[in-house]
C-alpha cells in the first residue's frame, strides 16, 4: 500500500518566487492555483485557463485544484446585481470545465479573507509563523477603526486587554498591524484606507448570520446543477478565523455550518474543503470526528496546525504540532478513502496540500507570500507524506 492523497502545492503563478520546479523539487505532483489577476466577480476565459494549464503542465505538474475562484461581495450581500454575478460565476465554471479542471475552492467570508495580526511572529528557534493575536484585532477594530457600535461587542475585560496591548507596542509595530489588516482582501492587491475598509464593513450593517447564510444558500442552489453538469465539484474552505470578527459574521466555522453548506443543495457537485488549520483555531471543533461524519464529501484537504491561546489567540504550529491530533485526522482520512474504494468511488486520490509554512532556512532570502515559503512548506508536506505512509501501514499492514 502506497500513499495515494494527491499531493499538490500551492502556487500564485509566474510572478510567484517559488517556481514550478521548485515545487517538483518538493515531491508535489500537482498544483493549486488561479488566475489571479481577474478581478473578483469577472468571468475567466478558457484561453487564458488554457494557457496557465500549459505552463503548468510544461514543468511536469499537473493542475488539479483551483483556489480560490472568489465570490463577488455582491453574492454575500444579496446585492441588485446579484445574479449577473453569479450567471458569471458559472460560466467560469463551465470554462474550467472545458479545460479539465474540475475542482473549485472557494470561501464566504464577508469583506476579509484569512485574517492575521502578526505575519512574522517568531518562535524560540527563530522561525516565522503567522499569528492571530485577539488583542490586537480588537484594539484595531475599537482605537484604529473606531468602528461604529464596536463597543458593546466587547466586554471590559477584552477592551482593557486592547488598551494595554497598544500602550505596550511602538508606533511602527501599530503601523504594522495597520498595514497587515488592510492588505489583501480576496481579490484584490490594494491596500485599503480607514475609511475605504469602514464602508466596506458598513455593506453588512443589515446582513447577520441568518441573513448571509441565506446568501450563501442562494448562490450554492443556482450554481450547484450547473457544477454537476459540468462535472465540477465545489468545496467551500472553511472561515479563518473561525468566528466572527470586526463585526462581520461568519457562516462555515463550524461543523454544523458545513453540514447545513451539504444539505443546501445536496450533490457530490456541492462538498467541501477540510481545513484543519482554520477549523483548529476552535477548541470546540472535533477535526477528526468532522473528517469521520463529513468525509464523504471532502474534495480538498488543506493540512496544518495551530497552537491555540487562552484568550482566542493562536498562531501556526508545526504541521504535526499544535492542538491538532494530526494522526487522528489522517486516519479518518484514509479511512474515508477505503469508504470510497469499497463504494467504487473513483475520486480516492483526495488533493492535499500542506496549508502554510514557517519561514526557515534560505526562506528569508525570498519576498514570498505569506504563509507560502517553498522550505517551510516542503518540511510540511514531508512530514505529511511521512504520516500518511506510516498511518496506513499500520491501518492495513496485513492486507499488504
Ligand atoms: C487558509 C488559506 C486561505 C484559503 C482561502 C480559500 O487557510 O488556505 O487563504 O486559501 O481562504 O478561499
Ligand atoms: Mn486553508
Amino acid at each position: 500500500m502506497i500513499n495515494n492523497l494527491k499531493q499538490t502545492f500551492r502556487w500564485f503563478g509566474p510572478a510567484d518566487p517559488v517556481t514550478l520546479q521548485a515545487i517538483t523539487q518538493t515531491g508535489a505532483t500537482g498544483i493549486v492555483t488561479a488566475l489571479y489577476h481577474i478581478a473578483s466577480g469577472e468571468v475567466w476565459p478558457l484561453d487564458e485557463i488554457l494557457q496557465r494549464k500549459q505552463i503548468i503542465e510544461q514543468a511536469g505538474l499537473t493542475w488539479d485544484v483551483v483556489e480560490s475562484v472568489n465570490i463577488h461581495e455582491a453574492i454575500k450581500t444579496a446585492g441588485s446585481d446579484r445574479d449577473r454575478y453569479i450567471n458569471n460565476y458559472i460560466a467560469t465554471i463551465k470554462n474550467l470545465s472545458s479545460a479539465g479542471i474540475n475542482i473549485i475552492c472557494y470561501n464566504f467570508m464577508p469583506v476579509l479573507d484569512w485574517t492575521r495580526t502578526d505575519l512574522d511572529f517568531r518562535l524560540n528557534n527563530g522561525a516565522s509563523a503567522l499569528r492571530y493575536d485577539a488583542k490586537a484585532l480588537v484594539a484595531f477594530d475599537l482605537y484604529i477603526l473606531e468602528r461604529e457600535g464596536a463597543l458593546k461587542d466587547y466586554s471590559k475585560e477584552q477592551q482593557a486587554a486592547a488598551k494595554g496591548y497598544l500602550a505596550g507596542i511602538t508606533a511602527e509595530q501599530k503601523q504594522q498591524l495597520i498595514n497587515n489588516l488592510l492588505a489583501g482582501l480576496p481579490g484584490t492587491n490594494k491596500t485599503l484606507t480607514i475609511p475605504e475598509f469602514n464602508s466596506y464593513l458598513q455593506r453588512y450593517a443589515n446582513v447577520d448570520a441568518v441573513a448571509l447564510k441565506s446568501n450563501l444558500q442562494y448562490f450554492l442552489r443556482a450554481i450547484v446543477p450547473h457544477a454537476e453538469e459540468a462535472g465540477v465539484k465545489m468545496c467551500i474552505h472553511p472561515d479563518d478565523p473561525p468566528f466572527p470578527i470586526l463585526g462581520l459574521p461568519r457562516v462555515v466555522s463550524t461543523e454544523k455550518d458545513l453540514e447545513d453548506v451539504v444539505n443546501a443543495s445536496p450533490s457530490p457537485s456541492n462538498g467541501i474543503t477540510f481545513c484543519s488549520g482554520s477549523l483548529g483555531a476552535r477548541g470546540d471543533n472535533d477535526l477528526p470526528g468532522i473528517v469521520d461524519r463529513l468525509g464523504t464529501h471532502i474534495h480538498f484537504l488543506h493540512l496544518r496546525n495551530v497552537q491555540r491561546e487562552a484568550d482566542g489567540s493562536f498562531y501556526e504550529a508545526e504541521h504535526l504540532g499544535g492542538n491538532t491530533d494530526m494522526y487522528a485526522v489522517m486516519k479518518n482520512i484514509i479511512i474515508e478513502q477505503k469508504k470510497r474504494e469499497d463504494a467504487g468511488r473513483t475520486d480516492i486520490a483526495i488533493p492535499m496540500r500542506p496549508d502554510h509554512g514557517h519561514k526557515i532556512l534560505d526562506d528569508f532570502r525570498y519576498n514570498t507570500y505569506h504563509g507560502y515559503s517553498a522550505i517551510g512548506r516542503l518540511k510540511g508536506l514531508a512530514e505529511l507524506r511521512g504520516l500518511e505512509l506510516g498511518t496506513k501501514r499500520a491501518l492495513f499492514e496485513k492486507e499488504d
